[in-house]
């Protein structure tokens, strides 16, 4: 049997996907739709607001037509993450969302390259990608995905030094989008409906897209990835959401 690779992991992550019912909305009355702007403006801050110690929080808005929001959570506990969720359905606004996705997953560090740390030395030296802030960059592109299980190109059937090579590789390519591009690795076996979720954060959409694009030639993908849907989303403020939706039309 070819062997696991040890697995580190940190925060829980959630990307809570939500979508507008616009019928819905405009069915709510002045004074409704003001209860709900205002509170949700509330929530927003009480996500904000959550302990660095123990979490962070983005909110995002998503292009075209899989979601028009993405609440990106962290958390150190996964009950803090599900209490979240029932928060945004208490809301009167979260009754006019509907929920076209959603990803649970927890941050993974592999030991592919850090084979010879104990637990508790990669977990100290990685403290700060185990715990993720969510980086100031203004777009955020998230996806699921799978190592390949298929005929000569089986990921789990290879020996770990394959396996190891073959990330090393990786790496590299990742390493050349450093601080232009930072990802976040979760990892989801038994948790969600792929292996992995990829958090990718850019100022810039065309980095994200050269990033792919590139790895898409490395052996580590072209052989073995496969992919769920992809989500891209730009980074706004609570204000700028309830301002879209209090316009006089909407
Ligand atoms: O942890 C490290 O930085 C060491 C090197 C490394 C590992 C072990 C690394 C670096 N990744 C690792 C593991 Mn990655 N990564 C992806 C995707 O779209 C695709 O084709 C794949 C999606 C991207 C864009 C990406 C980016 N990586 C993994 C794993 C787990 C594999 C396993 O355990 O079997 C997956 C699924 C995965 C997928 N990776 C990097 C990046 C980038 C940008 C880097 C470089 C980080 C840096 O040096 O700044």
């Amino acid at each position: 049997m070819a062997e696991p690779v040890e697995t580190i992991e940190g925060w829980y992550a959630l990307h809570d996907f939500r979508q507008v019912d616009w019928q819905r909305w405009r069915q709510l009355n002045a004074s409704q739709r003001q209860r709900a702007l205002d509170e949700w403006r509330e929530l927003m801050e009480t996500f904000q607001a959550v302990s660095p110690e123990t979490g962070s929080f983005g909110l995002y808005s998503v292009f075209g037509h899989k979601a028009d929001l993405l609440l990106l959570h962290f958390h150190a506990d996964p009950a803090a993450l599900m209490t979240r969720e029932w928060a945004v359905d208490h809301t009167l606004l979260g009754s006019v969302l509907t929920r076209p996705y959603s990803y649970f997953s927890v941050v993974e560090l592999s030991k592919y390259l850090a084979q010879g740390l104990t637990e508790e030395a990669a977990r100290a030296s990685f403290r700060g990608r185990l715990e993720p802030k969510i980086p100031d960059r203004a777009y955020c592109c998230f996806y699921p995905m799978n190592k390949r299980r298929q005929g000569q190109d089986n990921w789990y059937m290879m020996s770990r030094d394959e396996r190891r090579e073959l990330m090393k590789n990786h790496g590299i390519i990742g390493h050349k989008y450093h601080q232009e591009v930072i990802q976040v690795i979760t990892g989801s076996q038994g948790l969600d409906d792929w292996e992995w979720g990829v958090t990718l954060f850019s100022d810039n959409p065309v980095s994200i897209k050269k990033l792919i694009y590139e790895m898409r030639f490395d052996e580590a993908s072209a052989r073995f990835a496969d992919f769920g849907p992809f989500y891209l989303a730009r980074r706004i403020t609570s204000g700028d959401f309830t301002t879209h939706l209090a316009l006089p039309d909407a």
